[in-house]
C-alpha cells in the first residue's frame, strides 16, 4: 500500500502549486499538508488515527473509521472548494423563519449545534480557499441569528444555523425545526459537538429532533486543537457509546475537526462530497 508521504509526492505531481496555496503557514490547502512529515499529515487527514494510538487496545475500533477515503479521494474532493468562475462559491441570502429559506434544488448539508461551538467557524476553514467569502464568527454566543445559506457552485449548499442553549433566539426551534422537517434537499445534518465537554442537555434535543423527523444526521467534535488527549478520548468513546446506544438515524463515525489548524477539514470535505453525490471521479 502506498504510505501516506508517498500520497503527498503524488499530490504533488498532479496538483502543482496554485494561487489558493498562498495562504502559507496554514493546512487549509492539501497541496500545504502535503509538505508536511509523513506523521504530521496523517494527523491533519485523519485525526482519529492519532487517538487510536492511545487508546486501550481492547476498545472496539469497528466503527472508528467506517468513512476511511484514501488521499487520492480527499484531493479530487478539494476541487469543489475551490472557486472559479464557472464555479462560484458565495453566500447566497439568510432567513430568519424556516418557510422563508431560498428555493434551491442543490442537495445541502446545515450545521447544528449549541452557541458557540464552532459551527460559522467550521464553515469558514470549510471554505479557506475562497478568497473573500464572508463567514462571520465571534467569541461571544448566539452571535449567528439567521440560517444562512452559502452555495458551492451548482454542487451543493452549505447552510450555518443560529445555535441553541445560550443566547439562542427566541424562535430558535421554530425556526430550526422547520427547516429541518421540511428540507426536502438536505441530505446531512452536522451536529456539532465541543471535543472537551462532549453532550450536553441541550443536544439531546437536537438528536431526539433529529430522530424524531428521522433525517441523517452526524456528529462533529469541534476545537480538537484544545483538548488534551486524555479528555478528548473519553469524550470521543463516550460519544460512540452514546451513538450506538441512543440512535438509530446517525452515522456511527463522529468526526474530529479544528478549525484553527485544519484538523478533519479536509476530510471533511470529502466526506460532504461524497454525501452529496458530487465527489469529482479519480482517474
Ligand atoms: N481553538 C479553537 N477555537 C475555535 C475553533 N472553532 C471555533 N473556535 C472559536 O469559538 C468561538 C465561537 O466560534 P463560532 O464559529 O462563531 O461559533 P458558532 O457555533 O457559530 O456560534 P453561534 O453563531 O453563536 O451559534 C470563536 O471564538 C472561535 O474562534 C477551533 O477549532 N479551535
Ligand atoms: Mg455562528
Amino acid at each position: 500500500m502506498r504510505s501516506i508521504l508517498q500520497s503527498g509526492r503524488w499530490i504533488s505531481r498532479y496538483f502543482p502549486a496554485c494561487w489558493q496555496c498562498r495562504n502559507a503557514g496554514s493546512f487549509a490547502s492539501i497541496q500545504e499538508v502535503s509538505r508536511l512529515q509523513d506523521k504530521k499529515m496523517r494527523s491533519v487527514l485523519y485525526p482519529v488515527k492519532d487517538l487510536e494510538k492511545i487508546m486501550s487496545p481492547s476498545v472496539d475500533r469497528s466503527n472508528f473509521r467506517l468513512y476511511d477515503p484514501p488521499v487520492e479521494e480527499i484531493s479530487a474532493a478539494e476541487n469543489l472548494f475551490i472557486p472559479s468562475r464557472k464555479h462560484v462559491i458565495d453566500y447566497i441570502s439568510s432567513a430568519v423563519r424556516g418557510d422563508h429559506t431560498p428555493d434551491l434544488q442543490q442537495p445541502e448539508v446545515c450545521f447544528i449545534g449549541r452557541s458557540n461551538v464552532g459551527k460559522s467557524s467550521l464553515i469558514k476553514s470549510l471554505f479557506a480557499l475562497v478568497p473573500g467569502i464572508d463567514v462571520r464568527v465571534s467569541k461571544t454566543p448566539g452571535h449567528t441569528r439567521k440560517i444562512n445559506f452559502f452555495k458551492v457552485g451548482k454542487a451543493f449548499t452549505l447552510v450555518d444555523m443560529p445555535g441553541y442553549g445560550y443566547r439562542a433566539p427566541e424562535d430558535f426551534a421554530e425556526m430550526v425545526e422547520s427547516y429541518i422537517q421540511e428540507r426536502h434537499n438536505l441530505k446531512r445534518t452536522f451536529l456539532l459537538l465541543d471535543s472537551s465537554i462532549g453532550i450536553q442537555h441541550a443536544d439531546l434535543i437536537a438528536v431526539e429532533m433529529c430522530e424524531e423527523f428521522g433525517i441523517p444526521y452526524v456528529f462533529v467534535m469541534t476545537k480538537i486543537d484544545r483538548s488534551r488527549p486524555a479528555v478528548l478520548v473519553t469524550q470521543f468513546l463516550q460519544l460512540q457509546e452514546f451513538i450506538k446506544t441512543k440512535t438509530m438515524g446517525c452515522f456511527p463515525q463522529p468526526f474530529l475537526v479544528s478549525s484553527l489548524n485544519f484538523s478533519g477539514i479536509h476530510l471533511l470535505r470529502c466526506f460532504i462530497a461524497h454525501v452529496t453525490g458530487t465527489l469529482p471521479k479519480i482517474s
